[in-house]
């Protein structure tokens, strides 16, 4: 079973195994928890994810794919980058949004990560509704098939805080 934990901070300083990096699939940074995380965790995960973008990633990271770098200066192991959907009134993207928590516990597996962060993916920057974008991370964890044994959302003010709060069984 995987325990899910809200806790209202900022993700750069938990110390957890891997912490999940909401991205953009260019994976060369950007602002909200993206610009926070390379901040915080100095040069190397940017030149690891120079050296994917060499590699693998020519053409970036798809929506909803997750991958792995270092975590460089973090109380981290790893950081998984995802990029979430940007929010669209006219077209339903959850099935995106869901694949971006389903993948980045996957990447998780793949590495042996027990303790993994989230931020409130597509909520800022990409303009997710709040409750809406709760609602689907916490159902598609709490229907994942993984090893992980603690999901920790971690969410940066008390507004996206209730709302996970809200949509908690
Ligand atoms: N710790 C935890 N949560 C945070 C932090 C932090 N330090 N800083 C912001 N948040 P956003 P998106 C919250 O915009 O909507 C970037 O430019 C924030 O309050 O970071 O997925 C990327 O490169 C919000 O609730 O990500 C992409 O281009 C949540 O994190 C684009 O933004 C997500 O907000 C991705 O947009």
């Amino acid at each position: 079973m995987t325990s899910i934990v809200l806790v209202r901070g900022d993700i750069t300083q938990q110390h957890v195994d891997a912490l999940v990096n909401a991205a953009n699939s260019s994976l060369l940074g950007g602002g909200g928890v993206d610009g926070a995380i390379h901040r915080a965790g100095g040069p190397d995960i940017l030149e690891a994810c120079r050296a994917l973008r060499a590699s693998h990633y020519g053409k970036g990271l798809r929506t909803g794919q997750a991958v792995a770098t270092t975590a460089g200066r973090l109380p981290a192991r790893w950081v998984i980058h995802t990029v979430g959907p940007v929010y669209s009134a006219d077209e339903d993207r959850s099935a995106l949004l869901a694949s971006c928590h389903r993948e980045s516990l996957r990447v998780a597996d793949e590495l042996g990560a027990k303790t993994v962060a989230f931020p409130a993916i597509s909520t800022g920057i990409f303009r997710w509704p709040l409750e809406d974008a709760a609602r689907i991370a916490i159902e598609t964890v709490r229907e994942a098939k993984t090893s992980v044994e603690e999901v920790r959302f971690v969410l940066f003010d008390e507004r996206a805080y209730e709302a996970f709060a809200s949509q908690m069984p």
